[in-house]
């Protein structure tokens, strides 16, 4: 009974918005609480999902779409030159390349996504391009960079001094023998901390949003795993690996050892676990469990972590390894940080 007197509310309440043209986006914060319209929330992975979520919450706050909000807030790790794993200042592929890998869903199940992007900072923004004006979902490459371009991106040299250091660093060490390097030895238990597939190079940002109107929407952008071989794509850009938004049920997105997560469909499996009747945390653990189970030699050396959302606006998280931590941003508090349970303890 209440459910429909909400639901009823904010029918009308819709409708009053349509009838006046009045646009959403001018609300005040007051006024959306006021609505009653259900949880209007962002959150993101890892603690520089913080800053994230506070640029999208600059709109999802104002009564702005859960599109524009992800697609801002993804914005902010691919500008912070600190970042090493998203955006500018990403770390390098093997051949000191900066490549990017980005894509971004709405409930509706529209979408869209760049794989393996050089000189252009905001892929995110790029992934929206593609999928609001041409009709593919995913653009790779020098055609992904063309694109790029033709809609007035900037060419910019990505690989930030910081950056190629770190590349010149590793290549005294990396007795480079593509064949090795292909089947990315360091994936294994001799990982050292921070280089490809090991358990501490995993930063991608992904991140859910539901607006005041109950959509979602999610987002996810990475540079991929440092040191990769030129032309790796990873999972950020894959719809239902990286990323998956099902307006019906709730969105999920992932980080760490993206291999492992197209192997599994990753966050389309969080999503029909979802649907299935899962809670976001539980879903997120039988995702992660499935990832255990199929790869039970390297599981407890690499990290893989999932994040939901369902259309409710509740949260969950589950990684293999201890040391995941998740944002969530909504009206009640803007800086949440919460370590994720995981498999393995510490
Ligand atoms: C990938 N999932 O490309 C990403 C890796 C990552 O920062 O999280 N990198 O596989």
């Amino acid at each position: 009974m209440v459910a429909r007197r909400q639901f009823l509310k904010a029918s009308v309440l819709g409708a009053v918005a349509v009838a006046t043209g009045k646009a959403a986006a001018t609300a005040t914060p007051l006024a959306i609480a006021a609505r009653g319209v259900g949880v209007v929330r962002v959150a993101s992975t890892w603690d520089f999902g913080v800053a994230a979520n506070q640029a999208a919450w600059a709109i999802l706050g104002h009564g702005g779409h859960s599109l524009d909000a992800v697609e801002a807030g993804a914005r902010v790790p691919e500008a912070d030159l600190k970042n090493h794993s998203v955006g500018k200042g990403g770390y390098p592929d093997r051949d000191g390349k900066v490549t990017l890998d980005a894509s971004i869903m709405d409930a509706d199940g529209h979408c869209g996504a760049v794989a393996a992007l050089e000189h252009v900072t905001h892929a995110i923004s790029v992934a929206r391009r593609v999928m609001e004006r041409t009709p593919h979902v995913l653009l790779a490459g020098d055609g992904a960079l063309q694109f790029a371009l033709e809609q007035g991106f900037e060419q910019e040299n990505l690989l930030t001094p910081e950056a190629e250091k770190a590349w010149h660093e590793w290549l005294k060490t990396a007795h480079y023998r593509p064949q090795i390097n292909s089947e990315v030895r360091s994936y294994g238990a001799d990982a050292p901390a921070g280089l490809p597939g090991g358990k501490d190079n995993h930063d991608t940002i992904g991140m859910l949003a539901l607006d005041v109107h109950g959509k979602l929407a999610g987002a996810c952008t990475t540079s991929g795993m440092a040191w990769k071989l030129h032309g790796c794509v990873g999972d950020s850009p894959i719809i239902g690996a990286g990323l998956y938004v099902d307006g019906e049920v709730g969105g999920a997105t992932s980080t760490g050892v993206g291999e492992e997560v197209i192997r599994n469909a990753g966050s389309f499996l969080v999503v029909e676990l979802m649907r299935q009747g899962r809670t976001p945390t539980e879903a997120c653990r039988e995702a992660v469990l499935r990832v255990v189970r199929k790869q039970p030699k390297t599981a407890n050396e690499i990290q893989v972590a999932f994040l939901a959302m369902n259309k409710d606006g509740e949260v969950g998280a589950w990684a293999i390894q201890p040391g995941f931590s998740y944002a969530v941003c909504d009206a009640k508090d803007q800086r949440a940080l919460i370590p994720a349970r995981s498999v393995f303890a510490t």
